[in-house]
């Protein structure tokens, strides 16, 4: 299973690009964790410092009045593993909020809707990363995706966003 999640990260990541340079605004993982549960609307991000559409996914977030931190680190495989994701559901970076866990690039729409319906579950990925889910815009191009409610034992659709073709 380690092995699975390692070269779905490793995939995504390549996929992303090595375009970015390394944001600044980087903190310790394990002081942040611990605010997680308290604060409202932060969001704790894990990415590689080379993913662009992860910032990208983090604008977004911003723009929809999320206040972000940013954890920068090259393995993200004790992250993945920490989110409880199931082999093949993963993205490229992972994020925590209010007790949830947000895999990949889910719209804000369906971060919303999550924190104020708080369904049983670990939280919410968007496996792969579709074109035109937010942070991996191309051009006009929208393909269909689905954000998946995710815990142990499996994973339900929570929204399905038609795609453009
Ligand atoms: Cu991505």
């Amino acid at each position: 299973m380690k092995k699975i999640l390692f070269l779905f990260s490793a995939l995504f990541i390549a996929a992303c690009g090595d375009n970015e340079p390394a944001q600044p605004q980087t903190t310790e993982p394990d002081r942040a964790e611990q605010q997680t549960a308290v604060t409202d609307k932060v969001l704790e991000v894990y990415k590689s410092p080379t993913c662009g559409c992860c910032g990208a996914w983090v604008e977004h977030m911003q723009a929809n009045g999320y206040t972000v931190k940013v954890h920068e680190q090259q393995n993200l495989q004790p992250i993945k593993e920490k989110a409880g994701l199931l082999p093949g559901t993963g993205s490229c970076h992972t994020a925590f909020i209010d007790g949830y866990v947000i895999e990949g690039h889910v719209p804000a729409s369906d971060v919303e809707r999550l924190l104020a319906e708080r369904p049983e579950g670990k939280g919410l990925t968007v496996p792969g990363m579709p074109v035109g889910s937010p942070g991996m815009e191309m051009g006009d191009r929208k393909d269909a995706y689905d954000v998946l409610l995710f815990d142990e034992n499996g994973t339900e659709v929570f929204s399905h966003h038609p795609g453009n073709q």
